[in-house]
């Protein structure tokens, strides 16, 4: 298990790097024997561990996709009708397409897109995504044949122009708990467009995984619950160089952007009048720290033991992560209210609070006396 630096840092602060694991982020498992389908060449397997991310075009067809996007659609139309039902909204704009109307509905009740984010729903064609075996074939080689969900998944409902949904640099490893320091984490980040610079693609900053450090982050960006990693980090912590080091990462529709969980990176603004839709999914060998310990567990999807291993979604789906990240942080009420538009998470004990806005107030409301670990920033 990962360390913490100095121990007279304030309790939950994090003021220096945890020891490195570079050797997590770097070092493949032995690869599988036999060829499955979907599999990645050697040269893309080395890729990702060397320079912390890989892009593969034409993934998947449009027609595997459709179904996602359909699921999508069928979200937000829940949405739009739970909304004008609770008197949130009087037009649930129906015959928009996927790509507008949740900016339409985002204008007459500001957070919609964040309240759809934080669903945290599992449609079918989401969990047959998640769980697909082309991707599993990846993850083995990633990981190896021992391989679960992370409880961290999400749909990312990239609105044009809104701050909320763009998301300044971290490295996924800073939201989570340290004890996961050790885990490679892999992520799937599938948009359901073209993902390019001008509808807001991601970046990343390439090999800034290898040191295996979760440099120190910042909390919180503007008007967000987001962590932000500052740019002389990633050039002195990480031993980055930012002018040679950043990489956009323009994918089309059906490709997968693979994402290491030490390497930073960040989305761009969506400049857009189209909503850029993507889903980021994980895995982890089921048996190693998540960092999400005591909000909610993996989903075993696949095990060389046990080849008969069916995902327990039913399980996974009884517990409500967002609202257990907000119960833990004493937004009781704020875990109550299917509308409610603010975010917390274990991220605001771990760094620094430099900006408090209404995501991290909530933090000191009457009840912080049950949150002994919490100091003020
Ligand atoms: O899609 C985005 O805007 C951010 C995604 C991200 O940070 C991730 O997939 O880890
Ligand atoms: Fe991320």
């Amino acid at each position: 298990m990962a360390e913490t630096g100095p121990t007279d840092s304030p309790r939950g602060k994090e003021t220096a790097p945890p020891v490195c694991s570079p050797e997590v982020y770097t070092s493949p498992p032995p690869q599988p024997n036999e060829r499955k389908p979907g599999q990645l060449s050697p040269e893309q397997v080395r890729q990702f561990f060397e320079e912390g991310y890989l892009l593969v075009k034409d993934y998947f067809t449009p027609e595997e996709l459709q179904p996602v996007r359909e699921a999508v659609e069928e979200l937000v139309d829940d949405l739009a009708q739970r909304m004008r039902r609770a008197g949130k909204i009087t037009d649930t704009h129906k015959d928009v397409g996927l790509f507008q109307r949740l900016t339409l509905l985002n204008k007459e009740y500001p957070g919609a897109a964040v309240v759809l984010h934080k669903k945290g729903k599992l449609p079918q064609a989401f969990r047959d995504l998640w769980s697909h075996e082309r991707l599993l074939n990846v993850m083995e080689q990633f990981i190896g044949p021992e391989i679960a969900g992370h409880p961290i998944w999400n749909l990312r409902t990239k609105t044009p122009r809104n701050e909320e949904v763009t998301v300044p640099w971290h490295q996924d490893n800073a939201y989570l708990g340290v004890q996961s320091l050790g885990t490679l984490q892999p992520t799937a980040w599938i948009p359901l467009l073209d993902a390019n610079k001008d509808n807001g693609c991601m970046q990343v900053v390439r090999g800034g995984h290898r040191k295996g450090i979760t440099a120190r982050h910042l909390c919180c960006v503007g008007g967000t619950w987001y962590v932000e990693l500052p740019e002389d980090e990633i050039e002195n912590t990480l031993g980055c160089d930012l002018k040679n080091d950043i990489v956009t990462c323009e994918v089309p529709y059906g490709g997968v952007l693979f994402l290491n969980n030490a390497i930073p990176h960040r989305s761009l603004e969506n400049n857009t009048d189209q909503i850029r839709w993507s889903l980021d999914l994980r895995w982890q060998h089921p048996d190693k720290p998540c960092g999400f310990e005591g909000i909610k567990d993996v989903i075993p999807m696949r095990s060389a033991k046990n080849p008969d291993l069916k995902p327990d979604w039913e399980k996974f789906e009884s517990v409500d992560r967002t609202a257990n990240q907000q119960r833990k942080m004493n937004n009781e009420s704020g875990a109550e209210d299917e509308f409610d538009t603010t975010i917390q998470g274990p991220w605001m004990l771990r760094w620094e609070i430099v900006n408090h806005n209404k995501h991290t107030r909530s933090l000191l409301g009457e009840d912080k006396g049950k949150n002994p670990i919490w100091t003020k920033a």
